[in-house]
């Protein structure tokens, strides 16, 4: 098997971002399906111009990179390991594989997007307490290896629909740390061009950024509806957190799944929180993972990014063929709420701290590649050194480019205007328009 340079997967990257046209973009394809990236290479930035073109007439005419494309490499170093959770499961008589593989490519891979999802987080952090942020900005440090794990095994028809902690599935959808950065900075470059922020950030195959608590699981359904009948084989990962898992919607989304047998998989992160309420407060059953009634369901450990990969990908084939179902990713948020919360009066010090210590994803993963030998110390450092490259230079430009001009505010409503005008706006009279920042 060749192999190529790291220059030249970065020159194929961007050919790949550029190329619409179809017989091209299947050469490169296969090509990019030989190359290992680098986090420099992931997600690219996307110029609020290449943005508007891919979404031209309502259709993605851009594909994004899918960041498990990755080398295989021959005689690559693989690993055996024993997840050191099990699974628990409701109305399954066997579940997910508890004995996994991970090669030293995949291992580079996941340590690398939740140290970059970490970063980026704590990149915004510091600009909110600089005041460069602004409304509302709730973080995902703590349950990394939830989105990666999860990322690790959608295919590129999956999709994948959040509530509000989504910089981090904004960044492993294709969007670049400057993407997310600068939205949350109001900027020109932010991946909707500043005019969303935090809660707000799409990519192909994310619908986001919801914040209506619940409200993402019934359009979840409706993703998972849309794949069906267009009968296109995709799944739709519905996220939702302990809180949102009491809410009447989310039932009624469960049972509709159930009856129209959609392909999707509902996934509750469980942090423990809602808010500054506990699970136990709020739920008269915490075992969410059995709360689909007759879906079946699985209980995970989400700090743990091997046994929500494997889990993942035996849901994802389990509601393609057999229907929706339920998981489980017992994690933790180590901040707030928001940022606005100091996420301290709910729950003791000692406890977050205790967490960090026992269960941190991105330590215990850091161990089992260097117990296994997938990877050295210095390769580890080398991957935190790129990283914060990567996340530093997206912060100058988050706070150094420019805000979007003001005739662009009312611009981008909807991806096909099928009247010229902006409803139910009195005292101006609008027009539809796109933003073509230069
Ligand atoms: C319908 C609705 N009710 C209440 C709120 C206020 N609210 C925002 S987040 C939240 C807690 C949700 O907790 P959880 O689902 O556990 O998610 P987490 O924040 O832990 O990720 C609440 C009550 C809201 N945004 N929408
Ligand atoms: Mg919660």
């Amino acid at each position: 098997m060749f192999k190529i340079t790291a220059k030249a997967s970065v020159s194929a990257g961007i050919i790949l971002h550029n190329l619409i046209d179809p017989t091209k973009n299947a050469l490169l394809t296969r090509l990019m399906r030989r190359v290992h990236f680098t986090a420099a290479e992931l997600p690219r930035p996307l110029a609020p111009s290449a943005l508007h073109d891919r979404y031209e007439n309502g259709v993605i005419t851009v594909a994004g990179v899918h960041p498990n494309v990755g080398l295989e490499q021959e005689q690559e170093q693989t690993a055996r390991v024993r997840l050191q959770r099990g699974f628990k499961l409701h109305r399954l008589s066997e579940g997910p594989d508890t004995m996994v593989s991970l090669t030293q490519a995949e291992a580079v891979r996941y340590y690398r997007q939740m140290k970059a999802i970490r970063q980026i987080e704590a990149a915004a952090n510091r600009l909110y307490k600089e005041r460069m942020v602004r409304g509302f900005c709730h973080l995902y440090t703590g349950q990394e290896a939830c989105a990666v794990g999860m990322r690790a095994v959608m295919r590129p028809e999956d999709s994948i629909i959040s509530a509000y902690r989504v910089h981090g599935w904004a960044y492993l959808m294709g969007l670049s740390a400057q993407g997310v950065l600068a939205e949350l900075t109001g900027r020109r470059s932010g991946c909707s061009c500043g005019k969303g922020g935090s809660m707000h950030m799409y990519a192909p195959n994310f619908y986001g950024g919801n914040g209506i608590v619940g409200a993402q699981v019934s359009l979840g359904a409706g993703v998972a509806l849309a794949s069906k009948y267009r009968q296109n084989g995709g799944v739709c990962l519905a996220l939702y957190g302990d809180g949102a898992a009491n809410q009447g919607q989310v039932f009624e989304s469960f049972n509709m799944a159930a009856l129209w047998q959609l392909p999707i998989v509902f996934v509750c992160e469980n942090n423990n929180y809602g808010m500054g309420t506990s699970a136990e407060r709020a739920a008269c059953n915490t075992r969410y993972y059995t709360r689909g009634d007759v879906l079946p369901g699985i209980w995970v450990d989400g700090m743990d990014v091997l046994a929500v990969r494997s889990a993942t990908e035996y849901a994802i084939e389990f509601a393609q063929n057999r229907g929706p179902l339920l998981l489980e990713l017992c994690t933790y948020r180590y901040g707030g709420h928001s940022l606005s919360d100091p996420g301290t009066s709910y729950r003791s010090r000692e406890e977050v701290k205790e967490v960090r210590r026992k269960s941190d994803a991105i330590n215990r993963f850091r161990e089992l590649c260097l117990d296994y030998g997938l990877q050295s110390q210095e390769q580890l450092e080398e991957i935190d050194a790129e990283v914060q490259t990567e996340v530093q230079n997206a912060v100058k430009v988050a706070r150094s480019d420019e805000e979007l001009a003001p005739q662009y505010l009312w611009a981008d409503v909807y991806a096909q205007n099928i009247e010229p005008r902006l409803r139910s706006v009195y005292g101006y009279d609008l027009m539809h328009a796109r933003s073509k920042p230069t």
